[in-house]
């Protein structure tokens, strides 16, 4: 079997998404998610410039090596970009192997460790009553637990908050360049125990809480406020700083016994090496599509295995339903799963292009039992939606001054 042709798609139902269909000589394909957030193009053009022309004649069922060949086999190892594509490749072989043997991924990745893989939900609300009502919601629908984000009283928008009250570009400022949004940290922490405290309050121990800081903080106020929330027993607390330096998270770690997860812009091991190494870390969080794909992923799982590290795939809206696929089988699969982030399975022309069974039952997703990833992708419906250029928004202090994703 060889591989006879790669194709990249670069389409919008409301977002955009990157997804590769690797063609075989024998008439099995795979698909594979490439998507990087503000940044498509880039990984589109790095896929069809620079790696597809290289692995045209290969055999498809190589996985290892072909994962190598993109990664240690050229000098410029790593990044976003380069990962993004070798992980939407990787996704597509592991389709064809579980196509061609025909079993679902999970079965080729050694079995199910579990009957379900348990999600966390969304509740963003404009104010503590409104982010307690969606709490109510999603204990509701059967989500055993939930990331709480409210917007800053004081502050004009707050980041990650308005995600179900407008669609993604007005979210992202709707405007040809990246909108701006402020940070005050004084603000955030008049408000952030206060929502825990009523969160706890009205719903007691019924469904695990979490909280996603999206990096704002310094490592000092992060421990701070990791202290601040202990009471409230979360399940754990998400990108409190950023840890270009790892050692950031010794120090939080030394003040606080919240627990801590990061990593969703994270690409190789290298990334987050020490921080397992060191337990400075319980959660981490990274994507398939970021962190080359599902054998990206299935390293950095392992080696997290040994110091009791949990992961906790990042599932945000930008990721396409190939890379949720993806993930479904891992977390199936991986003894040291922790929880999946799920925001639903998209909006309807999302769900026109890329089709799949996969279920939500009483808080978690049930795998789909189809043979390779279980998700088909319409060329024809995907033209209809044409990529669009977006941004995320740039965080600034109130002075003006460039702030911390
Ligand atoms: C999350 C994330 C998202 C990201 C987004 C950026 O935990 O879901 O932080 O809100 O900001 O995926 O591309
Ligand atoms: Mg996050």
């Amino acid at each position: 079997m060889k591989i006879s042709e790669i194709k990249v798609f670069v389409t919008n139902p409301g977002r955009n998404f990157v997804t590769v269909k690797v063609c075989t000589d024998e008439g099995v394909y795979g698909l594979g998610d490439a998507t990087l957030n503000g940044r498509e193009m880039a990984v589109a053009t790095y896929l069809e410039e620079h790696v597809a022309p290289c692995l045209i004649g290969r055999n498809p069922q190589d996985i290892e090596d072909i994962w190598q060949y993109l990664y240690q086999g050229v000098y410029w190892r790593r990044g976003p970009v380069t990962m993004a594509a070798i992980a939407a490749i990787d996704m597509a072989l592991w389709d064809i192997k579980g196509k061609v043997a025909n079993l679902p991924v999970y079965q080729l990745l050694g079995g199910k460790c579990r009957q379900g893989v348990t999600v966390y939900a969304h509740a963003n609300g404009e104010t503590i009553d409104d982010t307690l009502d969606k709490v109510a919601e999603c204990i509701e629908q059967g989500f055993k637990a939930v990331r709480l984000q409210t917007a800053i009283p004081g502050l004009k928008e707050t980041y990650g908050v308005l995600g179900d009250k407008k669609d993604y570009f007005e979210l992202q400022g709707n405007r040809p360049l990246p909108p701006e949004q402020e940070w005050s940290t004084a603000k955030y922490f008049k408000l952030v125990p206060e929502l825990f405290e009523r969160a706890r309050e009205r719903f007691g121990d019924q469904v695990h809480f979490l909280h996603d800081v999206h990096s704002r903080l310094t490592p000092i106020e992060s421990a701070k406020l990791g202290k601040m929330l202990e009471p409230y027993n979360l399940l754990f607390l998400e990108d409190a700083s950023i840890a270009e330096n790892q050692a950031n998270y010794e120090l939080i770690r030394q003040h606080t016994t919240t627990p801590l997860a990061i990593g969703e812009t994270y690409n190789t091991i290298w990334d987050c090496k020490d921080m397992i190494q060191n337990q400075w870390i319980d959660f981490i969080r990274v994507a398939a599509t970021h962190a080359g794909g599902i054998t990206g992923v299935k390293k950095i799982s392992d080696f997290a295995a040994v110091y009791n590290v949990r992961t906790a795939p990042h599932g945000a809206p930008d990721l396409s339903p190939i890379c949720f696929a993806a993930h479904a089988h891992l977390n199936t699969a991986t003894h040291n799963f922790g929880i999946q982030e799920f925001v639903g399975f998209g909006n309807e022309a999302c769900q026109k292009i890329f089709k799949h069974d996969f279920k939500l039952d009483n808080g978690m997703i049930i795998v789909s039992d189809a043979p390779g990833l279980g998700v088909e992708f319409d060329e024809q419906q995907a033209e209809q939606y044409q990529y669009k250029r977006s941004y995320l928004p740039v965080s600034r202090l109130e002075d003006g001054t460039l702030w911390h994703w």
